[in-house]
């Protein structure tokens, strides 16, 4: 059957239909202006936004609706959350004031979202009182939500009466036999519901609460956890669903399954997919949909610029003490948001004159002998290159190649200068950072200390400082340019056939 085409990007806007691009950013500048107006400072809908905005999440809403196979209800909810961590639970009141506070200590904090540690629908009240005093309170604040969409349907019309321009849900499965393999029970109209038939009202409720956020215009992402083996070889035609349906973006993120997390498939040895299986099915997705890469599996209540969590700096007994005026307070976050939309601006006609350059570049570049790389940056945010190799805890990785430069993912791993001499298994950090650029050649930091440098070489992987403070993109152009003029880019079939 062929699915009615309601995506609420307008099909004149442009946008990734072709697939090319694999996230946002690329299509920015074709979407109209209310969709561009609700991504562009969302550190999670738009790629470019995440080196520069942060969002914060308060942990409000404890109980949950269903069970997922790879959640411990001990922890925090799953499917927006790394697996194994706790948060803080929050009353409503407790909630706002954190978001006030910290939204007066970090102006670049532009979105709240409730993700957990359970489901926020399952917690209606205390989910959308939350919201009702920030709407109030703090009108300059992005709503956002994260729901497993059981009872989707029933809170669409309160969403909107707040604002909630943003709302995920995680959907694992478009066809209830996989669904019987990830949920075991639902809890439905007063009932507890098992196997298939759960697996089949969850996946009706999704699509419908889908259906209804985006006729109203709402902006959705879906999540989906790969489950190689259960959900693998089945997302892609979740991804061409959802998208035909309206979803704005996808994110496939890995399972995460340890065993000492409890979990049913912790417990059985489910394993979680490798970094290249998750980028090959997010390219096989990103045929159909805009793709979110840069995801961090966040905990229930993080707090900055994704990839750092910041909360302790805001535990409730420093939060009592702060002296919040926040019209004040939203004088100054409109002039930082004012100012990086500034530098964004600028940064983005350089680009754009900078890819004209390198279209005629390219001739000289688009060869077939040039082959893509992979190169891995050490940044604390801002878009540069300005973190020590020895004090990164993920790298970002990014493809160059004839036609550009592309965002792939990030890899998590141990700081190399706080790893001490092993850290588990007998295994260095720089071992464990070596196995996490696995596949890259080039890593550039901001600076990087002696001992390290032999063994990145050895592992094929060419330390770089020289590029310290440089915009990434310019720094990742720079350093493929020289790689071609040290004759480093000439691909191996046609070096062999050279050589034949
Ligand atoms: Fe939070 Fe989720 Fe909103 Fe973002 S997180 S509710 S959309 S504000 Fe973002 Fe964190 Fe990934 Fe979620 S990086 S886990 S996608
Ligand atoms: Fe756990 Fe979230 Fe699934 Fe509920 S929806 S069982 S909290 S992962």
């Amino acid at each position: 059957m062929e699915l009615p085409v309601l995506n609420n990007v307008a099909p004149e806007a442009g946008g990734c239909s072709a697939g090319s691009c694999g996230s946002t950013d690329d299509q920015m500048g074709h979407l109209p202006e209310h969709i561009r107006e609700k991504v562009f400072n969302h550190p999670c809908y738009s790629e470019e936004a995440h080196h520069y905005f942060a969002r914060m999440h308060v942990a409000v809403a404890p109980a949950c609706n269903i069970q997922c196979h790879y959640c411990n209800r001990k922890y925090d909810c799953a499917n927006e959350s790394r697996p194994g961590v706790v948060s803080e639970l929050h009353h409503p009141v407790q909630a706002v004031k954190k978001v006030l506070a910290v939204a007066a200590t970090i102006p670049q904090m532009t979105v709240l979202g409730i993700a957990g540690p359970g489901d926020p629908l399952a917690n209606p009240e205390r989910t959308f009182e939350t919201f009702r005093m920030l709407s109030e309170q703090a009108p300059d604040i992005k709503l956002c939500v994260s729901t497993n969409g059981l009872s989707l349907p029933d809170h669409v019309d309160e969403m909107a009466k707040y604002n909630i321009d943003h709302v995920t849900i995680t959907i694992n499965c478009v066809d209830p036999d996989v669904g019987a393999l990830i949920y075991p029970w639902i809890f439905w109209k007063n009932k507890r519901i098992k196997g298939r038939e759960a697996a089949a009202i969850l996946i009706e409720q999704q699509q419908k609460g889908l259906e209804m956020l985006v006729a109203r215009g709402i902006l959705v992402k879906v999540n989906s956890v790969m489950i190689p083996g259960v959900n693998d070889k089945h997302l892609a035609e979740v991804s061409r669903i959802v998208k035909a349906k309206g979803a704005f973006l996808h994110n496939v993120m890995p399972l995460i399954s340890e065993a000492e997390h409890g979990t049913f498939y912790g417990m059985t040895g489910q394993r979680g997919p490798t970094n290249e299986e998750l980028q090959t099915l997010q390219d096989e997705c990103s045929g159909d949909m805009n793709m979110m890469r840069h995801c961090r599996q966040c905990r229930a209540d993080a707090v900055g610029l994704l990839g750092e969590d910041r909360g302790d700096e805001f535990t409730m007994d420093k939060i009592e003490k702060m002296d919040i005026n926040y019209p004040e307070a939203m004088k100054m976050r409109a002039e930082v948001h004012a100012a990086i939309n500034e530098e964004l601006e600028s940064k983005r006609v350089a680009k754009n004159a900078k890819v004209q350059l390198v279209s005629i570049d390219g001739l000289k570049l688009n060869k077939p002998e040039t082959r893509p790389v992979l190169m891995a940056i050490a940044t604390k945010g801002g878009g540069v290159i300005n973190e020590h190799f020895g004090h990164a805890s993920e790298f970002l990785i990014y493809e160059a190649s004839p036609s550009g430069v592309r965002f792939i993912g990030h890899r998590k791993t141990v700081a190399y200068c706080e790893g001490g001499d092993t850290c588990g298994d007998g295994e260095t950090a720089l071992d464990k950072s070596i196995k996490a650029l696995t596949g890259c050649e080039v890593v550039l930091c901001s600076k990087i200390g002696f001992e390290p440098w032999g063994p990145l070489e050895s592992a094929g992987i060419q330390p770089n400082g020289e590029h310290a403070m440089e915009p990434i993109e310019d720094a990742i152009l720079a350093m493929y340019e020289e790689m071609r003029v040290a004759g480093k880019l000439v691909h191996k079939s046609s070096e062999q056939q050279k050589v034949a």
